[in-house]
């Protein structure tokens, strides 16, 4: 490689980047995770990002849809920054402003998430200042090679072939403290919570265990109770916000008689219940993955709300998690005496980071975005005149009931079984409703109602399963629900939001 070459500048121009990037979330790790230069830019990106775009990522990418957008994010800072390098090389102080600009924008961008302090601009002011460094360096070593004297002369060859191992080693060197640093960086956010410290005493008047599920006698029918590490996780987070517990409080605040602001010893004192609860997101797919049932433990939203005591004016119940991000919920939901958890516990454990550690809301009957609050750490008993929330700001419904709904887990869409006896089987769901029947439809026949697993109560999901002697051929296999009260579910597609996803699932299954 031609030192003097655009190349080797551009090259200058990447190191001096991604050093000042490492340091900079080095610092972050001390400072504050969310304020790092590489999560600043990505979090923004993701709350800038038009809502029809949002919910087609989560929807055809699902969780993927971060690490792609991280990735262009890269993409796109890595171009600017050999642009930098190659500026630096007809005029440095050109270079150097690019590179200033680039890692300034990371900083402007920590400074205006809603929760931001002063401190929170330090990573990018360390990343300036080590991207400065670093390109001051390099450019000036790059420089002094093509001013050689002589060149062509043995004298001449001899000092660049020096000269240029020198710079390689010093870049190299460069570049590996740089990975050091973001290695570090990385395992102290990532071991910076304290989850593994909690023990979490039993419910005061706790649950029997669960009845068998059907998974026991039939492959393939989801687990009565989604373990914690198969649980679908939504959220608007680049990273899962890691949250200390000595630093950490809830407090209750807004029209209520007496502000309330308690910690983790605080909660774990009060009589705690444990509930079986489902959980589903309003992009789920009809077919979709983002619904769970776990048994929580937590505090029922209502006795923290009479110790507070609501005041006359509020008709929303506005909750802020850790990140500033806002979840409103219908007042009237709250209080119709529907089991309304701050939950702390999710099937034996501490509530997973990845799942609101240390606390969150639990409402039956409505969709998360609505009811779900994680990392939370304010309610605030106000109106919807008076303050709107994240997905409210964005167009969405204030109010929304989880629809009916059934899916097909087994046998998969397209899948081939033998031909014979096997069994078509899932999950139906209509929380607060309960599921009161399942019905399969075989290649457009009549509905035909299947057998239900074990009731857990009308805030969880439905096993269900359907003996079926399948004879040779491509099959059409719909499923539908219908709860207690009749409801049924209808629509062959998704519904659009923001009613949430219903309609009856299809499968085409093949058997041999
Ligand atoms: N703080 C916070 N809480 C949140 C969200 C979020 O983006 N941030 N997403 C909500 C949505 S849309 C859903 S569906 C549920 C999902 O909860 P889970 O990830 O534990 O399954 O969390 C809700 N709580
Ligand atoms: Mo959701």
């Amino acid at each position: 490689m031609d030192l003097s070459s655009r190349t080797a500048y551009a090259g200058a121009g990447l190191l001096a980047t991604t050093a000042g990037i490492a340091f900079g979330h080095l610092t972050a790790a001390f400072v504050n995770p969310s304020a790092s230069p590489v999560l600043a830019v990505g979090s923004t990106v993701i709350d800038l990002t038009p809502t029809p775009l949002k919910e087609w990522a989560v929807r055809e990418l699902g969780n993927a849809d971060k690490p792609i957008l991280l990735a262009s994010v890269a993409a796109g800072t890595l171009v600017l920054a050999g642009g930098a390098g190659v500026l630096a090389r007809r005029s440095f102080p050109l270079g150097a402003g690019l590179l200033i600009a680039l890692v300034g924008l990371s900083g402007v961008f920590a400074l205006i998430r809603p929760v931001a302090a002063p401190i929170d601009a330090l990573p990018a002011v360390v990343s300036g200042l080590v991207g400065l460094a670093v390109l001051t360096f390099a450019v000036h070593r790059l420089g002094s090679r093509t001013a050689a004297p002589d060149p062509g002369t043995p004298e001449a060859v001899m000092a660049a072939r020096s000269s240029r191992r020198g710079l390689l080693i010093g870049a190299g060197a460069v570049a590996a403290l740089s990975g050091v640093a973001a290695a570090t960086g990385q395992w102290v956010i990532r071991t910076g919570s304290s989850i593994a410290n909690v023990v979490l005493p039993r419910a005061t008047s706790p649950l029997p265990p669960l009845a068998e599920g059907l998974e026991q006698k039939h492959r393939g029918i989801s687990p009565f109770t989604t373990p914690n590490s198969d649980f679908y996780r939504v959220d608007t987070n680049l990273v899962v916000p890691r949250v200390d517990l000595d630093r950490w409080t809830l407090t209750i605040d807004g029209d209520v008689a007496q502000t309330l602001e308690l910690t983790f010893d605080d909660l774990l004192a009060m009589p705690l219940v444990e509930r079986d609860i489902t959980l589903t997101c309003v992009s789920n797919e009809v077919g979709g993955k983002y619904v769970g049932a776990a048994r929580w433990l937590g505090v029922p939203l209502m006795d923290l709300l009479d110790q507070a005591g609501i005041g006359d004016k509020a008709d929303q119940l506005l909750s802020t998690a850790v990140d500033g991000f806002t979840i409103s919920t219908p007042l009237d939901v709250v209080r119709d005496g529907r089991d309304v958890l701050l939950a702390i516990g999710m099937n034996g454990e501490p509530l997973p980071a990845a799942h609101g550690f240390p606390a969150r809301l639990v409402t039956p009957g409505i969709y998360g975005f609505v009811g779900a609050t994680k990392w939370l750490d304010r309610l605030t008993l106000t109106t919807y005149a008076a303050k709107k929330s994240y997905w409210t700001k964005r167009g969405w419904a204030t109010d929304a009931p989880i629809k009916v709904s059934a899916r097909i887990d087994t046998p998969k869409p397209f899948s081939t079984v033998s031909a014979g006896q096997t069994v078509i089987g899932g999950v139906a769901w209509a929380q607060h409703r309960g599921v009161g029947r399942v019905e399969v439809r075989i290649n457009g026949g009549a509905w035909q109602p299947v057998r239900l697993g074990p009731d857990a109560g009308v805030d969880y999901w439905r096993q269900w399963y359907l003996p079926w002697d399948a004879p040779k051929g491509r099959h059409l296999v719909a499923v539908r629900a219908i709860t207690e009260d009749g409801d049924v579910q209808t629509g062959v597609r998704r519904t659009p939001f923001p009613e949430g996803s219903s309609g009856i699932q299809e499968v085409v299954v093949n058997v041999s």
